[in-house]
């Protein structure tokens, strides 16, 4: 059977026909739409979506913004739930483009649908159109392929039939998933074919969970036995994988320690034995002094970035091998690793298994918990600290620790206050620490906050963003009131990029160009204060400024009780940050500089260099 429908009525009644299970648990896969309409989607996608009110449409405030929601709604939902995107041709569609490369790199499923020039050509060029002299068979959205896992543009209704399910092919696997983009060209949408019925049809995608293989298997588990200083490092997938549970009990059974990545954060609560908080840049010194001398790294669903590896000086042991389990075959092959393809939870409950009642020795086991006391007595000094006003960043971050309750998720995503989040945040929930810290994008905050409480509206949700984050993209409050969805906003304001004007120090640039000042004739201008509570105010949340340590606590209650988004201000010290614990990260200085400050940080930089390493010989792999 077929039934007449145009293009864009065709892919909602597709979209809406996906489910997706995973243990035998099932549900719909896309929960609607975001978009903002113009001339190249409001007549075909805007209309299809009209038809659809089962299939909500969600109206935001900037493209880049709703796929940080998309994408944030994607991960707090463990990748088996996603939204859609729908943009206009031109620059509604480009505006899209960062927040792709975003959730590629976070490999978090958003399918984004931009309008695209008219396939039948004879208007051209059209309002907003790109045009070359070289060929007619490209338009803006051709930007999207490298920021895209399938890419695809639909000239002919009928392409829809087999460029959907790739798409949807894509968009629900583990080891594949990121952005997926149709370019939808103008025409094409509205115009419409006989589809048949099967096609609308119900479909269920199933996440599988894939075992390894049985001889790798039995090697990692034998390299696992004869460590004697493993170390596992716990990336996203673990969490995605729903492993959590599986691998607190893995690690209680073997002892072996266990460092996480920004994405892997809250996999074993803070106070588990074998937690060691975070790995790398901006990881504890107990996982940071573990790492340097471990003989063996099992990485479990991470990808390895440089601020994990601490740009590949983290393992500083001659003979450190590596076993990989990742369900992306690409990842789990990293530094010539035992590759144990497959889903996290199905890999650690075989491993078990393998290894039985070994234990790492005595020896070890009590320097990871002397490492554990001493860096909890750290955070402690850090948290208990009381200075300024304005307050250091590491006491707001104490007094936020204590204030929220287990299950509350804090959202951030860029600027200082990742690391030291990421160092210093008790984390007691799986899902509680929601980092964007795959691209970092200033501006993910608050959009991808109320991604965040649209997945899971039973938890408090606090978006903690920079000044300068803030100031990048804060309109989504907006949507967040439209759609009465119910962020606490907690917003540090020094005045400008804390962050990169200390990386600017400490590459002998003084911190120049970093700081928000007036000009002032070469001379350093006076700071710029800008009024955060009346901005938010302005859109309509509840906004209150907090100077003391005692005002913060008072305002975080107050913003708490209210029904709608609120925003609670406090100055923060834009010198008084939470140090490095033994760990260095890559940012090549000037080889050539008139400034002694830089020829200095070239000489420091030039030393430390020599730490990074490749993780040979390939005899390993024997
Ligand atoms: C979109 C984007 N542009 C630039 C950067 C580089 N960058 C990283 S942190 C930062 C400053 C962030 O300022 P703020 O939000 O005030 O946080 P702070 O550094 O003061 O803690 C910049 C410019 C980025 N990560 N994302
Ligand atoms: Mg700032």
């Amino acid at each position: 059977m077929m039934r007449r429908l145009t293009t864009a009525q065709a892919i909602i009644r597709f979209l809406k026909a996906q489910c997706i299970a995973r243990d035998g648990e099932e549900h719909r896969f896309f929960d609607g739409c975001f978009g903002i309409f113009g001339h190249g989607n409001v007549a075909g996608i805007g209309q299809a979506l009209q038809e659809n009110p089962d299939f909500p449409y969600y109206l935001c405030r900037n493209e880049q913004a709703m796929v940080h929601t998309a994408a944030a709604f994607a991960k707090m939902s463990d990748r088996l739930r996603a939204l859609v995107c729908t943009t206009s041709i031109g620059p509604g569609a480009t505006n899209m483009l960062t927040g792709a490369a975003d959730a590629t790199i976070n490999r978090l499923p958003v399918l984004l649908l931009p309008g695209d020039i008219f396939a039948r050509r004879n208007v051209s060029p059209v309002l907003q159109q790109l045009e070359s002299p070289g060929t007619q068979d490209v338009s803006v959205n051709d930007c999207f392929r490298p920021v895209s896992r399938y890419w695809d543009r639909i000239q002919r209704p009928e392409q829809i039939l087999t460029a959907l399910p790739e798409a949807m092919r894509v968009l629900t696997s583990p080891a594949e998933t990121g952005a997926v983009t149709l370019a939808l060209p103008q025409d094409v949408q509205a115009q419409a074919f006989d589809c048949p019925d099967g096609f609308l049809e119900s479909r269920t995608w199933t996440v599988p969970r894939n075992r390894p293989d049985a001889m790798l298997l039995a090697l990692a588990a034998e390299r696992i036995r004869s460590a004697e200083r493993p170390l596992i490092i716990v990336g996203g997938g673990v969490i995605y994988s729903g492993a959590t549970e599986i691998l607190s009990q893995f690690a209680a059974q073997t002892g072996i320690p266990a460092g996480e990545t920004h994405a892997g954060k809250g996999s074993l609560c803070f106070d588990h034995p074998q937690c060691v908080g975070a790995m790398g840049v901006t990881g504890t010194s107990a996982a940071n002094r573990l790492a340097l001398e471990a003989d063996l790294i099992i990485g479990i669903g991470t990808r390895y970035s440089d601020f994990t590896t601490a740009s590949v000086t983290a393992f500083q042991n001659a003979k450190v091998r590596f076993i990989n389990i990742n369900t992306a075959e690409f990842d789990a092959y990293k530094h010539a690793a035992v590759p144990l393809v497959g889903d996290a939870a199905a890999t650690i409950e075989e491993l078990a298994k393998a290894l039985g009642s070994h234990r790492v020795s005595p020896a070890y086991a009590q320097e990871i918990s002397r490492l554990r006391v001493e860096w909890n007595a750290e955070v402690d000094r850090i948290y208990a600290r009381r200075v300024g006003p304005p307050l250091s960043q590491g006491e707001v971050v104490g007094l936020l620790n204590s204030t929220l309750g287990p299950k509350d998720v804090i959202v951030c995503a860029a600027g200082s206050l990742p690391g030291d989040l990421h160092k210093l945040w008790r984390t007691r929930d799986p899902k509680g620490y929601h980092l964007e810290y795959g691209y970092s994008c200033m501006g993910y905050e608050i959009a991808g906050g109320l991604g965040v409480k649209m997945a899971d509206p039973s938890r408090e949700v606090y978006v903690l963003v920079g000044d300068g984050s803030y100031l990048m993209m804060a309109q989504e409050i907006v949507t967040s009131l439209q759609e009465k969805v119910k962020l606490n906003i907690v917003l540090l304001d020094n005045h400008g990029f804390s962050s990169i004007g200390g990386l600017s120090r400490a590459c002998g640039s003084g911190g120049f160009g970093t700081e928000y000042r007036y000009r002032n004739e070469g001379q350093p201008g006076e700071t710029i204060k800008v009024d955060f509570a009346a901005n938010a105010a302005s859109l309509g949340a509840y906004a209150v400024q907090a100077q003391t340590y005692d005002q913060l606590a008072e305002a975080l209650a107050t913003a708490k009780r209210q029904p709608q988004t609120s925003v609670v201000v406090v100055e923060t010290d834009y010198y008084d940050c939470v140090p490095g614990y033994d760990s260095w990260w890559d940012v090549p200085i000037a080889e050539v500089s008139e400034m002694q400050s830089v020829q200095q940080a070239r000489r420091s930089y030039t030393e430390a260099n020599k730490r990074e390493r490749y993780f040979w010989p390939m005899s390993q792999l024997k």
